[in-house]
């Protein structure tokens, strides 16, 4: 009998929602991360994530966000802590390509007919309905709008250190500042799990280590996945506008490329709110990334994505931070065996739009490596 049944090798969005439920088993379960988490190296930092319920990258993902809902409220009854707020959620379309978050076009129509297929409350009206409602938002009149009010906001550092708590009151051990150097099959069967902290040996493991997950796959498999350099931007607001409880967070396509995009969030401090485009440019591995904003990169961001779009801000930024996607070519994510390695599950590239499933799948992550049926469906996340 190995030392520990199961290990979950990062404890990000993912690695920490899954060792919360593995721990509710009562087996031996083991928790490492190279930072301590909840840390700003990953994809798993930033004061607050999007969540929404018609999720326009795919109809697979309805059940996923809807389950992660339920937990986000159980995490909360646990805790007396509140990690979710509902604000409602917009969904702009200014024409062109007809939007394209995430790569893939067709992103307003599909979330659309998910929430209507999902049975999801929402409104669609127009730019000129929108401007009546919300004085915030300089859409086109005839620009597109799709409303959900059960959209809002993740806190997602108060997730992460929540479930690892309590997951260390369940018994699970967590090992931080402890790199994983590799993984490999023990003849006796299980897995040995190399660390600049000695050995570990476990039954199983998961590896969700979110941009580090190429460090642990074969060669052919590492061209599957893409690292993005994303920046954040906190800009100064003015009195009476993104009132958290008044403006909803929002996300806006407003043109012919995937990068003709931007998104952000009512104000959690009552001064600044957050937003931010996407990039998706290859930056390679995440140890070599810069973490710096230049201030080249704030002014492009104030004058291409933010400039004649959003009213009642200030023009200048007064923080901003990097975080990183780990991106597959369909934006899909992908939760699998390692190749050759059934012991391990590897979960990754949630492809910048994971955090708000992370409840679910992690959830479905412990199911399945405790050989249990999983409440969510993880076939349509199977390597391709
Ligand atoms: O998944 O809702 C999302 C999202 C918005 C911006 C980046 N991801």
């Amino acid at each position: 009998r190995k030392p520990f049944d199961i290990a979950v090798i990062g404890l990000g969005a993912l690695g920490s929602s899954a060792l919360w439920q593995l721990s509710k088993s009562g087996k031996r379960i083991l928790g490492i991360d190279q930072f301590s988490p909840p840390h700003t190296m990953g994809s798993t930092h930033g004061e607050s994530r999007i969540t929404r319920l018609a999720v326009g990258e795919g109809m697979d993902f309805v059940p996923v966000v809807k389950r992660s809902h339920e937990i986000w409220r159980e995490l909360e009854r646990e805790t007396g802590q509140e990690v979710m707020i509902t604000t409602g959620g917009l969904l702009f379309d200014s024409g062109g390509k007809s939007w394209s978050k995430h790569g893939s076009e067709g992103f307003f129509a599909r979330t659309v007919k998910f929430s209507e297929e999902g049975n999801i409350p929402h409104e669609v009206f127009d730019g000129r309905e929108l401007k009546r409602r919300f004085r915030e938002f300089n859409l086109e009149d005839e620009g597109k709008v799709y409303f959900e009010p059960s959209a809002g906001i993740l806190k997602p550092e108060l997730a992460v250190s929540l479930q690892l708590s309590l997951a260390e009151k369940n018994g699970a051990v967590i090992k931080t500042h402890t790199k994983v150097f590799g993984v490999q099959p023990i003849s006796d069967g299980g897995v040995l799990i190399r660390t600049n902290h000695g050995d570990f040996e476990a039954g199983k493991a998961l590896i969700s280590s979110g941009p580090w997950i190429k460090d642990f796959l074969p060669a052919p498999e590492k061209s599957h996945f893409k690292i993005c350099r994303q920046l954040l931007h906190w800009i100064p607001k003015n009195k009476d506008f993104f009132e958290l409880g008044k403006t909803p967070v929002f996300m806006w396509g407003f043109g012919e490329n995937p990068e003709d995009f931007l998104y952000g969030f009512p104000s959690l401090d009552g001064q600044t709110i957050k937003m931010a485009s996407e990039s998706f440019m290859e930056r390679g591995h995440p140890d070599t990334v810069s973490r710096e904003v230049t201030s080249e990169e704030q002014i492009a961001f104030l004058d291409q994505k933010i400039s004649g779009r959003i009213h009642g801000i200030e023009n200048r930024i007064v923080d901003s931070k990097v975080c990183l996607y780990t991106m597959t070519a369909d934006a899909n994510f992908v939760i699998d065996e390692m190749p050759d390695f059934p012991e391990v599950l590897i979960a990754s590239a949630c492809s910048g739009h994971g955090f708000k499933h992370s409840a679910g799948l992690g959830e479905a992550l412990a199911e399945q490596l405790l050989e249990k049926t999983t409440k969510v469906d993880l076939k349509p996340f199977l390597r391709k």
